[in-house]
C-alpha cells in the first residue's frame, strides 16, 4: 500500500513524527514535499485546497491513503498504529497510547512557543524578549515536569517499562524519541542538567535509536537536520 505524506520540505517539524512511524514499519511512502521537482512547497500547499476532497485538512502533516486525507499528527499516528502494529490491540491500551500521543502534542506546542510566544506569524526576531521569558519558565518549571511525567509513565508500566505502553514499541515511543532528540538540539545545557534524573526516558531514547530501521533512517539523507526554521530551534540565549 502506498502512502503520500504532505509536509513542508525543509524542516522535520510535525512531519517527522509521521516519518518515524512510516520508516519503522517499512511503509511504502512518498514524501511529496521532498520529491525535489522544484514545486515542493506548492505541492504541500495544494493538498490544503484540493478540489473535491471529502476531508479538508487545516494544516500539514497530511497523509493521503486510498483517496482519503488524514490530518492532525496524533490522528495520523492512530491510523498508522492500528494498521501497522504500532499500537496495542485492546481498547484501553489503544486509548492509553493515544492519550500519551496527545500529551506529546501538547508538549510540542509548548516547545514551539518558547521561540514564538507572541504568535506564529511573527519572526523570532520580532518576539525575542518575550521568548526569553517564556523559555526561562519552560526550562525551570515545565521541562522538568514533562520529563518527570514520562519517567513516571515508564517506571509504572506494569510490563517493565522498556516502552511507554505494554511490552512493545508504539508510535508514542517514536514520538517521545523525537521530542528528546529535538530538546537535546534546542536546549543542550538544560538537557545536560536534567537528563541524569530521567534514566528511563534516556534509555528509551537509546533503545529507539538502535532499532535497525530507525538507525538506518537517521543515518540517511531522508532525515532532515534540525535547524532554526523548525519546532526545535537552538537559540543559545534561550538555553541555560
Ligand atoms: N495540531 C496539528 C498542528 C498542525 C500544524 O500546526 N502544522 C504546522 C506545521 S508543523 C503548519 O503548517 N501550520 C499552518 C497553520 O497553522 O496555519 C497537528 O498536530 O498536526
Amino acid at each position: 500500500m502506498g502512502y503520500r505524506l504532505y509536509y513542508w520540505p525543509t524542516i522535520e517539524g510535525r512531519g517527522e513524527f509521521i516519518r518515524l512511524a512510516l520508516e519503522e514499519v517499512g511503509a511504502d511512502y512518498e514524501d511529496v514535499g521532498r520529491r525535489g521537482d522544484g514545486a515542493d512547497f506548492e505541492a504541500v500547499a495544494e493538498v490544503l485546497r484540493r478540489e473535491g476532497a471529502a476531508e479538508i485538512p487545516f494544516a500539514p502533516p497530511v497523509l493521503e491513503v486510498e483517496g482519503h486525507l488524514i490530518a492532525q499528527t496524533a490522528n495520523i499516528l492512530l491510523f498508522l498504529g492500528d494498521r501497522h502494529g504500532l499500537a496495542p490491540s485492546d481498547e484501553f491500551g489503544r486509548l492509553w497510547a493515544h492519550q500519551l500521543q496527545l500529551t506529546i502534542a501538547d508538549w510540542v506546542v509548548e516547545i514551539h512557543d518558547t521561540h514564538h510566544p507572541v504568535g506564529a506569524t511573527l519572526y523570532y526576531e520580532q518576539q525575542r524578549a518575550a521568548s526569553k521569558r517564556r523559555a526561562e519558565v519552560f526550562r525551570s518549571a515545565r521541562l522538568p515536569k514533562w520529563l518527570a511525567y514520562f519517567e513516571r509513565v515508564l517506571a509504572t508500566n506494569p510490563a517493565g517499562g522498556d516502552f511507554l505502553v505494554g511490552d512493545d514499541l508504539t508510535a508514542a515511543d517514536l514520538s517521545l524519541f523525537q521530542v528528546i532528540a529535538g530538546l537535546r538540539y534546542a536546549f543542550p545545557r538544560a538537557m545536560a542538567r536534567l537528563e541524569p534524573d530521567h534514566p528511563r526516558v534516556m534509555a528509551l531514547q537509546d533503545r529507539v535509536a538502535e532499532r535497525p530501521r530507525i538507525g538506518a533512517y537517521l543515518a540517511s539523507p531522508r532525515r532532515i537536520p534540525f535547524n532554526e526554521d523548525g519546532i526545535f530551534r537552538h537559540y543559545p540565549e534561550l538555553d541555560g
